[in-house]
């Protein structure tokens, strides 16, 4: 999934999320509900409209971006006080106030609100957040009256395995279609994210889709992919791309370096999108350090068809009873 914070995924327009192919687009319930508000875009006639997307959005719940953005003030069983990153204006959020948000934004997919804790919190810390993410979800659950959007639960419990399995069990009755798994991608050594993915695994149940939350590196969605994991979401691509850095089938290009001055070959020759068919590296890099907009533009547009591509040829081989570590190869050093 694209990341569309704000209801626009950086430097990229719809119809070139179209054209790339991307089925589905994340926005977020925190940013939005600040700004412009949920009422505003309620009023609009949902986010779909307002944005003017028809296909599938995801929000999620803010339940990750209070802790990384906003001052909080204080964590209750009752809901989070905040002070907003934008103006300081206090505001406190509720499992039930969340999903009434969501319910104006009107995405197709809602994140429950839960509490997620960094690497390295304590076994302490970790279950009480684990337990306060569960009580939550039953929260959400009673709340949410809106038949036209599924309700993801989300596990969390850190790198404990038996919280992660705890937390598991308590939250899939919760799972209609799917559920996220948070907590993860906090900071903690690669291994031990794919360790606590390979130590859930055989848990899951074959019909309910898993969400893997904020992660998106290619070699992450291979290794993903591989314990089982059919969605995610990262503003890695988007963000590395306005920086001038480009996935590709051979590895990850600076575009930025000086190599790259008289290389007037695609970005990445296996690569379909109209950056690639129409541009050079060296008339990218020098966008990138020209500081012209659309140097971020043509780069953002090529890391997301690069992640789309990515997982498009895992599904097929999948599908095809292939194995996926063949593909594994070309991403598996960025
Ligand atoms: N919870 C929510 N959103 C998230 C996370 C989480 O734990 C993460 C953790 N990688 C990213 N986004 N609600
Ligand atoms: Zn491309």
């Amino acid at each position: 999934m694209p990341v569309g914070t704000q209801g626009a995924v950086k430097a990229v327009l719809q119809n070139q999320l179209e054209e790339i192919d991307a089925k589905i687009i994340l926005a977020n319930t925190y940013h939005l509900f600040l700004r412009p508000g949920d009422e505003l875009i309620k009023s609009a006639g949902g986010l779909h409209k307002f944005i003017n997307w028809n296909r599938p959005i995801l929000t999620d719940s803010g339940g990750f971006q209070v802790y990384s953005l906003a001052d909080i003030r204080k964590i209750t069983d009752e809901g989070v006080h905040f002070s907003s990153h934008l103006d300081g204006s206090k505001h406190f959020i509720t499992p039930e106030r969340c999903i009434d948000i969501q319910n104006n934004l009107g995405a197709d997919i809602i994140m429950q609100f839960d509490e997620c804790t960094p690497y390295g919190a304590d076994l302490e810390q970790s279950i009480s957040a684990m337990n306060r993410t569960l009580r939550w979800l039953d929260r959400c659950f009673k709340h949410h009256k809106n038949e036209n959007q599924i309700l993801f639960p989300i596990v969390q419990g850190n790198v404990f395995k038996d919280l992660r399995l705890t937390s598991l069990k308590e939250t899939l009755p919760y799972a209609k279609c799917g559920f996220g798994i948070g907590g993860l991608s906090v900071g903690e050594p690669k291994k031990t994210m794919y360790e606590i993915l390979d130590f859930m695994y055989p848990n899951y149940p074959a019909d309910k889709a898993r969400y893997l939350m904020g992660v998106g590196s290619p070699d992450c969605l291979i290794e993903g992919v591989y314990r089982g994991i059919d969605m995610f979401d990262c503003v890695l691509a988007t963000r590395i791309a306005r920086n001038g850095t480009a996935f590709t089938s051979k590895g990850k290009v600076v575009v930025k370096n000086s190599v790259y001055k008289e290389d007037f070959s695609k970005l990445d020759d296996e690569c379909d999108c109209y950056t690639c068919k129409n541009y050079t590296k060296s008339y990218l890099r020098h966008l990138i350090n020209a500081g012209e907009i659309s140097g971020g533009i043509l780069l953002s547009i090529h890391n997301l068809r690069y992640l789309i591509k990515l997982m498009k040829n895992m599904r097929e081989a999948i599908i095809n009873g292939e194995t996926l570590r063949s593909l594994e190869r070309n991403f598996i050093k960025l």
